[in-house]
């Protein structure tokens, strides 16, 4: 059962990878009035991340809320070719839409912005949310307690984040659980010691996400569990804890991100806790795009 949610998740990760954004166009066709605007300098084109993220959806879903994006290209990838895009764009003041999201380290590494949402298709504020199976909590009461119990500061995240970019995720989280121990201490105390009792984390491929997850894994073991954690897609994890395949997940971004999948499976999913909040997503653009502030400033495709 285990062997197979997580083969499935591995198929959807390399197909996400396969489709590589092709490079932007370079300054654009003139208009008739011999100006070029920005939505013909980026080719009507937004750059994407990968298929299964809940950013993507909410992508095609802007698509369809906004006039001003009818005949848009949404050229999905995958995070990596976007961050590259989005810096070389950026090293070159080229104008540039990205999908985006905070927490992450682009903003701390360039300067940008969100375009204003007013139909609200990314939604707004957003918990990165705890959920566990509906019978985690009976099966293994202690760990679910740490797991009420485990949560963070955006900054801190962000500043982590900033970490994972000269060290492994692996690391950084290993680090910051030895830095923190009377934190950690907090979450654990008043929890039963796990006794070697297994605990099946599923986490989602991004690193914020890989980061919660590792540092909740170390907590854990720290409290004699013994955990397993596993990188899937979005929707791979939800149905995998709905389906008690894994026992919980640090990586729910919620209310709208991934606001789909906890629809399909909430009455098998218990909400643990908010273990982070002030997260969101949306259109990201490089500040030195002045004039481009909000989605109904681009223009349609002919
Ligand atoms: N993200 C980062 C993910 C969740 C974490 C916003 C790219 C998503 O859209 O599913």
């Amino acid at each position: 059962m285990l062997k197979s949610w997580k083969k499935k998740a591995g198929l959807i990760t390399a197909l996400s990878f396969s489709l590589i954004a092709a490079g932007c166009g370079d300054d654009g066709e003139s208009s008739s009035d011999g100006e070029t605007s920005v939505s013909e300098a980026v080719d009507h084109k937004i750059v994407g991340i990968e298929p299964g993220a809940g950013a993507t959806a909410a992508t095609d879903d802007a698509l369809e809320d906004y006039d001003s994006l009818e005949g848009w290209e949404h050229e999905t990838s995958s995070t990596a070719a976007m961050l590259t895009s989005l810096g070389d764009a950026y090293e070159a003041e080229e104008p540039i839409i990205v999908v985006g999201w905070s927490p992450h380290y682009k903003f701390a590494k360039w300067d940008l912005k969100y375009l204003e949402d007013p139909e609200g298709s990314y939604g707004g504020s957003e918990q990165i949310t705890t959920l566990a199976n509906t019978g985690f909590e009976e099966e293994n009461p202690g760990a679910y307690q740490v797991l009420e119990n485990i949560g963070w500061d955006i900054s801190t995240l962000e500043e982590l984040m900033l970490k994972a970019q000269d060290a492994s995720i692996e690391e950084v989280a290993q680090t910051w659980i030895d830095e923190n121990q009377g934190k950690v201490e907090e979450w654990i105390a008043d929890a039963p010691e796990g006794e070697g009792a297994s605990v099946e984390l599923a986490m989602t491929p991004w690193d914020s996400e890989r980061l919660t997850g590792n540092m909740a894994r170390l907590a854990l073991e720290q409290h004699g569990y013994d955990v397993n954690l596993t990188q899937v897609d979005p929707a791979i994890m939800f149905e995998a804890v709905a389906e008690g395949d894994a026992d919980a997940t640090l990586s729910a971004w919620l209310p709208k991100t991934h606001g789909s999948f906890y629809e399909e499976h909430k009455d098998s999913l218990v909400k643990v806790n908010e273990a982070i909040d002030g997260a969101k997503i949306g259109l990201v653009v490089p500040t030195y795009m002045e004039d481009t502030n909000s989605i109904e400033d681009l223009e349609p495709a002919e």
